[in-house]
């Protein structure tokens, strides 16, 4: 089966952004494979951002209030252990809503940096976080964490970075991608520097794919969305429900896998690059994993990383937890000092 064909060169249209170009090479590298992908950050425009907000608002969906009522327990305790003058850079921001539990309780923070590739939602959080802490600089990144970008340089001098890393967003990237997403966090904080970091932990294989196949639908339209987001950018003819949601556990990865199945035999085409892509009856787009991990393996990743835990915060029912770490070297000479 030849599943992807071109018929000629790129089309002399008006050149596209680096940020085009590379969701171009993304979407082109993930549908010719053999087994077809799709990288999950391109869930997220303005839809995409509001969809995602809504599942964080479903019964199904136990991460989000479980993650805010372990902020709510042991925000205290976290700032008390990132201490005063912290410069607090989250990662795939969001919303911003339980950023709020971390800066009600941080002493005088340098200020607040939001990284998030989804602009709309990133520039809404923002202004929404400064009018609400009036005294805060916020200096939003519009960037995606995993590639080099300019920490914007506070006003304040800050007395440790702190990456705020919420959501089990981690859990979105393979071992090895998240390995070298850590080792970039540790190197960002440097020594003295912190990262809190959210991951979603093993459960009833039940209570997992309910989280991602919601009564409701919203997961449905979440991962439809991608569909609608190359139709978009790329001038692409997907047909979005003529593809079914399917999320399932894969128990020996420790992930649950989300796909878009096609219901028939169809064919796609991006007329700008002359491409067409064929799916068969059952064939499927991978377009996002979702791995949950246990303390152990947790705290595997993140030394695997360079970074030591230093808190873990976990809520009774052991659903979702928060662990604090820091680079190694600099969790070696504090026990030294002690
Ligand atoms: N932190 C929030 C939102 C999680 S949703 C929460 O816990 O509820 C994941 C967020 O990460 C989205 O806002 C998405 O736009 C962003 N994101 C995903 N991949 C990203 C990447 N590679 N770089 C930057 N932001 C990314
Ligand atoms: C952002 N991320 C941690 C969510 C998750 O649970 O993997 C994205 C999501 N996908 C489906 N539902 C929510």
């Amino acid at each position: 089966m030849k599943a992807v064909t071109e018929s000629h060169a790129v089309s002399a249209a008006r050149p596209r952004s680096p940020e085009a170009e590379q969701f171009l090479a993304d979407v082109l590298r993930g549908l010719r494979r053999p087994a077809k992908e799709l990288p999950c950050k391109y869930f997220y425009d303005e839809a995409g951002s509001r969809l995602f907000e809504q599942i964080c608002e479903l019964d199904e969906y136990y991460l989000t209030r479980t993650e805010l009522a372990i902020m709510r327990e042991h925000a205290d305790e976290m700032a008390a252990l990132l201490g005063p003058g912290c410069l607090l850079v989250e990662y795939g921001s969001g919303s911003g809503v339980k950023t709020r539990l971390l800066l009600d309780r941080l002493e005088r923070p340098a200020a607040y940096v939001p990284v998030d590739v989804s602009r709309e939602s990133l520039v809404r959080s923002a202004r929404q976080l400064a009018l609400r802490y009036p005294g805060l600089e916020v200096l939003p990144v519009c960037a995606d964490f995993t590639g080099d970008f300019e920490l914007p340089t506070p006003g304040r001098p800050a007395a440790r970075r702190v990456v705020y890393f919420p959501g089990s967003t981690i859990g979105n990237f393979s071992p090895r991608a998240a390995r070298r997403l850590l080792r970039g966090m540790a190197r960002l904080v440097g020594p003295g520097g912190a990262a809190l970091v959210g991951v979603d932990l093993k459960k009833d294989p039940r209570v997992l794919e309910r989280a991602y196949d919601d009564a409701a639908g919203v997961t449905a339209a979440f991962n439809r969305n991608v569909l609608h987001v190359i139709n978009r950018a790329l001038g692409a003819d997907f047909r979005p429900e003529a593809l079914r949601h399917h999320a399932f556990y894969n128990a020996s990865e420790a992930r649950i896998e989300m796909h878009l199945v096609s219901e028939r035999r169809q064919t796609v085409r991006i007329p700008s690059i002359g491409l067409r892509i064929e799916l068969e009856p059952a064939e499927t787009i991978w377009t996002e994993s979702s791995y949950k991990f246990t303390r152990a393996s947790a705290t595997g990743m993140l030394a695997e990383a360079g970074l030591r835990l230093e808190a873990w915060h976990s809520d009774r029912e052991r659903r979702f937890a928060l662990a604090l770490a820091a680079p190694r070297a600099q969790a070696a000479a504090a026990r030294r000092a002690a």
